[in-house]
């Protein structure tokens, strides 16, 4: 059956974007981005200040995206506004070059943020999906991100039909909004497989300005194979639960897994995969990537909550072709849902997430760089840390070929305080900072997981504090990266420059 909707082409749905609008993307990491509008709408763009005239869109998604989006636009220098998250290279230099303004944001937040008013109007949902009814219902495709809400929320709707992914992926998503304070319920979930909510999203079909029919592949890149520093990693995170079990802090049934996205979160997934002694596990995450193909189909990860399939092509195309299995092994969910707070306190999550430097206090940085430079953002990692049954923080032990210590006296920007981070594991060991005072902690994080090049500036650095509840000094706290940024290397420094 025909659509009541215009077919358009991306250029003619991109030219109905105007200047200095805001649009809500489909797009949770490159899954289920929206992909031919914004690549129209970055060659628009450009034809616009060519002719001399001011062309940029504010663009919301649900988190990083990938070349077609993001890519397009910033190379277009299109994007006036960012939220809430990127992985962009050449975005990344925009926003640490100031002209993209950036705004990091904890993923859960967003949908609510945006149903407050915060983010001003939105003038468009741009969104991917596999099927759309006459009556306005919209199947997404492989993830969910805030969709939903900007599809509520927008003004005007375009979608992209995407026939790479089957019509049958209806049953996949579990679309779920909470009301607005005072209103608000609790959210029903219980248990990880839990649905609570509607097989696809329904909006007003006035609404929809067009759709546009498309055959694209998600944009997910592949993974580095697991080095050894990162299988270490993966191995001391498994030991460290096998353990925690064994001495019954967690329960023989074992708890879910929450998993960060990256090379390191993979190996860990894959040391617990293969480790005998972790039971069948459950995951309620935000994103599924590659190595849980193979756990979901050997039975070692018995079913998992996302708010996105993250897979190349080869991976997606094994759910594909075999829809009935994984339909009763995954749901995609809202990411207001599958980062909630309540929802991840209440099962008991334990998460994993990757840091760029930890400090001796325990606290982390997961963003910046020398405390200036973006990476990509804070993501879902605070969503999920916060509210932990167990928080768990991995990092390799230094970066750069061994001139940049990831442990540090202070951390020069900090996302996840000492209160929210429980564990720390490089490849070096674990230190379990778990009721552990300022000094004790600091003690554990030297011994256990600092490079064995650093652990005598780090002790140097406690012996130059003052007295006191922290091991905190004024003028040294930032002598590591001072040093390096001077010298290209954390190594070898002279206190006495720096005092
Ligand atoms: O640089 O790319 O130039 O080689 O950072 O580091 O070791 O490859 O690790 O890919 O797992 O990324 C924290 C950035 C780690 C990521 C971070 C340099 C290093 C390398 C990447 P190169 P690795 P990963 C899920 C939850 C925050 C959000 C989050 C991240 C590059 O995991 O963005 O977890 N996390 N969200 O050389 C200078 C240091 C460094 C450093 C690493 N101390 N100083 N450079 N690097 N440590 C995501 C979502 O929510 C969707």
């Amino acid at each position: 059956m025909s659509l009541p909707f215009p077919v358009l082409t991306p250029e003619e749905a991109a030219a109905l974007i105007q200047n200095n609008q805001t649009i809500g993307f489909s797009g949770f990491t490159p899954a289920g981005a929206a992909k031919a509008i914004p690549k129209a709408l970055a060659v628009r763009a450009e034809a616009e200040h060519a002719m001399g005239r001011p062309f940029k869109v504010g663009v919301l998604t649900g988190a990083s995206t990938g070349p077609s989006l993001d890519g397009a636009l910033a190379e277009a220098e299109a994007i006036s506004f960012r939220t809430p998250y990127q992985s962009n290279p050449v975005l990344r230099s925009q926003i640490n070059k100031g002209q993209v303004r950036f705004v990091d944001m904890h993923l859960s937040l967003l949908p609510q943020v945006a149903r407050y008013g915060f983010l001003g109007p939105i003038h468009w949902a741009v969104v991917e999906a596999c099927d759309v009814t006459a009556g306005g219902g919209i199947v997404l495709s492989t993830s969910v991100g805030a969709s939903n809400t900007y599809l509520r929320l927008a003004d005007k709707i375009l979608i992209e039909i995407n026939r790479k992914h089957p019509p049958t992926l209806l049953g996949m998503h579990d679309i779920f909004e909470p009301a607005d304070p005072p209103a608000r319920q609790e959210i029903p979930i219980y248990g990880v497989s839990d649905r609570i909510g509607a097989a696809m999203c329904v909006v007003d079909p006035k609404k929809i300005a067009g759709i546009v029919y498309t055959d694209l592949e998600d944009e997910a890149g592949g993974f580095e194979p697991p080095n050894p520093a990162t299988e270490k990693i993966g191995q001391n995170v498994a030991n460290f639960f096998v353990a925690e079990m064994r001495a019954g802090r967690i329960p023989p049934q074992f708890l879910p897994l929450q998993s960060g996205v990256g090379n390191v979160a993979n190996a860990v997934l894959a040391a617990l995969g293969d480790n005998p002694e972790v039971p069948n596990f459950e995951m309620y995450t935000e994103v599924l990537q590659d190595s849980v193909i193979p756990l979901l189909e050997s039975g070692r990860c018995s079913f998992a909550s996302t708010c996105a399939l993250t897979l190349s092509p080869e991976a997606m195309n094994r759910v594909t072709s075999n829809l009935d299995f994984f339909r009763n092994r995954i749901l995609m969910r809202p990411q207001e849902i599958s980062n909630h707070p309540e929802v991840v306190r209440r099962l008991g999550i334990l998460s994993l997430n990757t840091a760029i430097e930890i400090d001796l206090g325990g606290n982390v940085n997961s963003t910046h760089v020398m405390g200036r430079q973006m990476m990509n953002g804070i993501g879902g990692s605070g969503d999920f840390t916060r509210n932990a049954y167990m928080s768990v923080f991995s990092c390799p032990s230094t970066a750069k070929g061994g001139k940049i210590s990831a442990i540090v006296p202070v951390v020069s920007h900090m996302d996840h305080s000492e209160h929210s981070v429980q564990i720390v594991v490089t490849e070096q060991g674990v230190a379990d900072l778990r009721g552990k005072d300022p000094h004790e902690r600091a003690q554990l994080i030297i011994n256990n997981c600092a490079h064995p090049d650093f652990r005598q500036q780090l002790r140097q650095y406690i012996s130059l504090t003052k007295e006191g509840h922290e091991p905190m000094s004024l003028s040294l706290g930032y002598s590591f990266h001072r040093h390096f940024l001077r010298n290209g290397d954390m190594r070898n420094i002279n206190w006495d420059e720096w005092r």
